[in-house]
């Protein structure tokens, strides 16, 4: 790389004060990519698109899952609600745009706690290059290239058609231009308190990016993802008439980052027009979220067998739970086995049980009620629950065990 890039230095660790870039030795000081005042603007694109347009133009294969009546939203084969702005990439590039950044409100069904909700905001931003010596000359003279951390490996590979270094080059400044807009975002005055905000960067995988990563957050005790990105998929590039290119995207969660910034604890509170949330939000400051109270939760289990031949989703429960009783819900969590045993902290992610026998599948869920404006008694849970109940006999053939 020396050669290619005679300006390559070594540079050593960073902090802040405020904001902890973990695993990025970038010193604070010379993370100054940004340029924000450039980037195109775009919003307002209707939230109906294609699955082609969601999808296909973004190599997602046939079989993926997000693909699925169960992860999207259809009115029908060939219109759906955006799942992700990424929806609008190659619309963007192909109108000759290389600096942009696009907010959008996507919709998915997807499962229900603090931080997922089946509508919220992303903002998808690019930046692309002339995939030659002198677009990679660009590249350098705007990032700080660290020789001794690869962010390129075999198992977040370059493409194939990309030169390997003008891959690792792009990657880099991907990083330092997401690095320097989360040490603008986060590291003012009154974000957070006391501790430094913790930052990771993490392998990821997406169809349309590669290498691909992941940004994460410690919020409240636990690793919060804020967005997703990578080298674009030439692929999209092509596609979008601008194959002479190269550069990177990014896919972040508005919610989250305002989550963060406000300390709000809930990404239901989005949605509350309780004058104690709203009149906290003032004057375009940032300031930390006062919880008014939180209100005694409730849960009820429902066990049910399902039909040998209706599966049922994760996600279809839930939308079952949101139908019936919207925000009123915290969580769902499932159990785990034939048993219900509910381990702490593990939402919807362990093995139901399948009968030997009659091969029918026995699942478990605990629904958390819980208002974030008021308290909820245990009649109005029951009466929840059982028409939760009452939806899942008739609309999926359980049968309660
Ligand atoms: C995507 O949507 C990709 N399109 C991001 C991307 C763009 C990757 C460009 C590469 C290049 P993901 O599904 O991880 O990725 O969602 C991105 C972000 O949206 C997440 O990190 C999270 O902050 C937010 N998010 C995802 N699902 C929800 C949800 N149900 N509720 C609130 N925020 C969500
Ligand atoms: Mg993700």
């Amino acid at each position: 790389m020396h050669k290619i890039f005679p300006r390559v230095r070594r540079v050593s660790s960073l902090a802040n004060g405020r904001v902890e870039l973990l695993g990025n030795q970038y010193p604070t000081d010379s993370v100054t990519n940004s340029h924000y005042a450039d980037f195109t603007h775009i919003s307002s694109l209707s939230p109906l698109v294609s699955p082609f347009k969601n999808f296909d133009e973004l190599s997602f294969p046939q079989d993926h899952p997000g693909r699925a009546v169960t992860d999207s939203y259809y009115v029908n084969k060939d219109l759906m609600l955006r799942t992700h702005t990424s929806a609008h990439e190659v619309e963007v590039f192909r109108r000759g745009e290389d600096k942009w950044l696009l907010t959008a409100d996507v919709y998915r069904r997807d499962e229900i706690d603090g931080s997922h909700y089946p509508v919220f905001h992303q903002m998808e931003g690019a930046r692309i290059f002339s995939a030659d010596a002198a677009g990679m000359k660009e590249v350098e003279e705007r990032t700080i290239v660290i020789e001794d951390v690869p962010h390129v490996s075999a198992t977040n590979p370059s493409q194939p058609t990309h030169d390997p270094l003008y891959s690792e080059l792009v990657a880099q400044n991907l990083k330092l231009s997401l690095n320097s807009l989360m040490l603008t975002l986060f590291g003012g005055a009154g974000v957070g308190s006391g501790a430094p905000l913790r930052v990771r960067w993490i392998e990821a995988y997406f169809p349309f990016t590669s290498p691909s990563f992941e940004v994460e957050v410690f919020f409240r005790g636990k690793w919060l993802e804020i967005l997703g990105s990578g080298v674009v998929r030439q692929a999209t590039l092509d596609t979008a008439n601008v194959s002479n290119k190269i550069g990177w995207a990014f896919g972040l969660g508005l919610e989250r980052i305002a989550m963060i910034l406000y300390s709000i604890p809930d990404i239901r509170l989005f949605w509350s027009t309780d004058e104690r949330f709203i009149s906290q939000f003032k004057d375009k400051q940032i300031t930390t979220f006062q919880p008014y109270s939180k209100y005694p939760s409730c849960f009820k289990d429902v066990s049910f067998w399902t039909q040998q031949d209706v599966a049922l989703h994760e996600n279809d429960f839930c939308d079952v739970v949101r139908d019936v009783a919207g925000d009123l819900v915290e969580d769902v969590k499932r159990a785990s086995g034939s048993l219900c045993v509910f381990p702490a902290m593990t939402p919807l992610q362990i093995d139901r049980f399948v009968h030997p026998k009659s091969n029918r599948t026995s699942l478990c869920y605990r629904i958390n009620y819980r208002s974030m404006d008021r308290s909820l008694s245990n009649e109005e849970a029951n009466e929840l629950q059982s028409r939760v109940v009452s939806q899942l006999k008739e609309q999926f053939g359980v049968e309660i065990r």
